[in-house]
């Protein structure tokens, strides 16, 4: 699956430069058509004989709910090895490692199928739930086939990727299978990633993103996507564990990082500019939902 050494480059001096300032990168044609031709027949195949294992509460396939009917998988590479290869992907791991100056570590991984009718996922930061400390965690999000705002593209909020965890409220759960939402700092406008087959969209953890409902009577959008920590981290979250090198071995000595509450942003206007003041309290947030 991964192309040799020589054939990638990995990203420019402007593509690591801008990473870091907006907090994304959006390579296009990272994989072939074939490659991702493959993954979706094999994911999907997967999902439609019960999961084996992976399917987020189980597959109900006479539900009316279209993600009960393809639920996300989750974690699969633990016994996959397609799933495991896409997470420690070389393409995958020259990009981190210049964005971060330092080899990340991999925790994750999760496809998701959003068949038609579905909905997304509100707005949400992925730092909240890995727990990375120090430093952030990171995903890389490859389009299995092509993505836009009729099928549920994913919106990012470009340069929040600095800004601490904020305080959720409600989403819409009409829109959204999740019930936590992030609120968007004034000033900033989420944007929509349209991508082709192909394509991967890096982002840090930290940044505001989410994606609505696929409004389409026939296009599934299908994704597999990677999640990862910095390699300086000496803690994740307790789910994330084992946590693998790029490699292939397992890191010992990481410690847990307790779930739950801790401060979290709220955002206030003072003398007339917005600011992020941490007097919220994220256990108190959540359970309001
Ligand atoms: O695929 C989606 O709609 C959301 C994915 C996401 O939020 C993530 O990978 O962190």
């Amino acid at each position: 699956m991964n192309p040799s050494p020589s054939a990638d480059h990995g990203p420019s001096p402007d593509d690591v430069a801008f990473y870091r300032r907006e907090g994304y990168l959006l390579v296009r044609g990272l994989f072939s058509e074939a490659e991702c031709a493959h993954l979706r027949g094999y994911f999907t195949e997967m999902v439609e004989r019960g999961g084996d294992g992976w399917a987020e509460g189980g597959v109900h396939p006479e539900s009316d709910d279209p993600l009960k009917r393809y639920p996300r998988l989750l974690q699969p590479h633990r016994g996959d090895e397609v799933a495991f290869r896409y997470m420690v992907d070389e393409r995958i791991r020259v990009r981190l490692t210049a964005f971060y100056d330092r080899e990340p570590l991999a925790v994750q991984t999760m496809v998701y199928f959003k068949p038609p009718g579905a909905r997304g996922q509100a707005l949400h930061q992925d730092q909240r739930y890995l727990r990375a400390e120090p430093g952030t965690c990171m995903a890389a999000w490859l389009a299995l086939e092509d993505i836009d705002a009729e099928n549920g593209c994913l919106e990012i909020v470009p340069g929040t990727q600095d800004i601490p965890m904020l305080c959720p409220g409600d989403s819409d759960t009409d829109r959204s299978f999740t019930r936590d939402q992030v609120p968007v700092p004034r000033g900033s406008e989420p944007q929509r990633v349209e991508m082709r087959t192909g394509d991967v969209l890096f982002f840090n953890g930290s940044l505001v993103h989410g994606s609505g409902p696929n409004l389409s009577k026939d296009r599934f959008r299908r994704i597999i996507v990677g999640h990862y920590i910095e390699g300086e981290a000496e803690k994740v979250a307790h789910y994330y564990f084992p946590v693998y090198r790029f490699d292939g071995s397992i890191v010992e000595g990481l410690e847990e990082n307790p779930w739950g509450g801790g401060p979290c942003g709220v955002l206030v206007d003072r003398d007339g500019e917005q600011v992020i003041e941490m007097t919220g309290d994220m256990a108190a947030a959540t359970a309001a939902h």
